[in-house]
């Protein structure tokens, strides 16, 4: 049995920061519409994830007048902490304007933002199995699904909003040989392990000739670490006493305590970008659209530009019938999108070829050492990191 739901403005196919953010967005100025995920509701409040949310992010939540209600965790602190070769090594930003990013786990900022849509009448159904995509170049696009019940429902809207990630299926409803895939592969991945260890600080990042590490805070009792290690490896040559044993060479220094491992995850470190972002009526946001290295901690606030742009747009349209700002979408997300391809490139490759010259050479490893000095004895270069770390150029 198929259910003709009706209509709405905006189909928001995924729940994670885009879709969610944008929907925030779009109830808040009034513009209908629904939100559907293929998860339950537990599931994604649980996905543990992205730490930083950036300054510019912080501020396009105040500018919606959300910031009260779906920031948490605390203020970003403008010091890194490395350890280098077995020394600490703080680093201090000189930004003048850095003073709003946050330090929170991203599903602390996805919980509120479903307890913030939803209490505010927000349709979000979670469940929601089998989405397909029809008619997304034609005047009214329809999006059919399978509820929680098994029936097939339908909906139609002015457009759909791709929030669905790498694997979600609004990329895949698109033609081939529409969209341009600009991708780089760096060559090893990181095994990222979610751990009941306290941080002492809210990030320590390792540089060491046996590969990268990084602690990052999640929450009071828990971190995150990443160590680099070769793309063919697999979570299971990786014991929990390997993980720490190799954390701590590499860190120069034992850790707080060998607390209980939650999970262990392989992700190779690639660079991705969709051009363009839209294709007819269905607009593509964060990593249905781009990928970018986790060592940048660009990828979430990527996704929540991208909502703010789509949404200023749905907005211009929708109240003042100007298409004007839908049609430059692609365009306007494409120059951020590539401005912190760029830096993410950058500071992954610094953090990795500064450490373990294996993998892309002595030349490579010089360079990157001397551009990791620069950025302690220059002002000049110590301001544009703090720039792009503040998400503000
Ligand atoms: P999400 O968060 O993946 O959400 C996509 C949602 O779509 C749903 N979905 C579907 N729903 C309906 N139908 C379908 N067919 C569907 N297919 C999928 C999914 O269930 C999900 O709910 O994508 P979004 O919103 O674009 O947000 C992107 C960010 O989540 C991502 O870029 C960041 O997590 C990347 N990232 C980091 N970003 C930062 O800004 N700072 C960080 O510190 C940071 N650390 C990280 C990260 C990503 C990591 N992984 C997972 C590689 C650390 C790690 C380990």
């Amino acid at each position: 049995m198929s259910v003709l739901d009706g209509n709405t403005t905006v189909v928001i196919v995924g729940s994670g920061v885009a879709g969610l953010a944008l929907g925030n967005f779009l109830l808040h100025s009034g513009v209908g519409c629904v939100i559907l995920e293929r998860r339950s509701r537990e599931y994604v409040e649980q996905r543990q994830r992205a730490g930083v949310i950036d300054t510019r992010a912080a501020r396009m939540f105040r500018e919606w007048g959300l910031e009260e209600r779906v920031l948490g965790g605390v203020p970003f602190e403008p010091v890194m902490n490395f350890r280098i070769d077995g020394q600490t090594r703080p680093y201090q930003f000189l930004g003048d304007d850095n003073g709003d990013g946050r330090f929170c786990p991203q599903q602390v900022l996805v919980r509120n933002l479903i307890d913030t849509f939803v209490s505010d009448g927000g349709d979000l159904r979670f469940e929601a199995e089998d989405v397909a995509l029809e008619n997304i170049r034609g005047e009214r696009p329809l999006v059919r699904y399978r509820d929680a019940t098994g029936a097939t429902r339908t909906l139609t809207c002015d457009l759909v909003a791709g929030c669905d990630g790498d694997h979600g299926v609004s990329r895949a409803a698109i033609p081939d040989g529409h969209l341009t895939r600009y991708t780089r592969e760096y060559g090893y991945a990181w095994l990222t392990v979610l751990a009941e260890v306290p941080a002492n600080h809210q990030s320590m990042m390792a540089i060491h000739s046996r590969g990268f590490a990084g602690q990052f805070a999640r929450g009071p009792q828990a971190s995150r670490f990443y160590l680099q290690c070769p793309l063919d490896d697999t979570t299971q040559q990786w014991s929990d006493e390997r993980i720490w044993d190799e954390i701590e060479a590499r860190f120069g220094e034992p850790v707080a305590t060998r607390g209980p491992i939650s999970s262990k995850q392989m992700v190779p470190l690639r660079s991705v970008v969709y051009d363009p972002m839209s294709y007819g009526h269905l607009y593509l946001l964060g990593d249905a659209a781009h990928i970018v290295p986790p060592m940048s901690a660009k990828g979430m606030n990527l996704a929540l530009h991208d909502a703010d742009v789509l949404a200023k747009a749905v907005v211009r349209q929708v109240k003042d019938n100007d298409a004007s700002l839908l049609e430059d979408y692609s365009a306007t997300c494409m120059r951020h999108v590539w401005n912190y391809q760029a830096f993410a490139a950058w500071f992954t490759d610094l953090m990795h070829d500064s450490g373990d010259a294996s993998y892309r050479g002595d030349f490579q490893h010089q360079i990157a050492r001397a551009e990791f000095e620069r950025l302690y004895a220059s002002t000049t270069a110590n301001r544009l990191f703090s720039e792009f770390l503040t998400g503000l150029n």
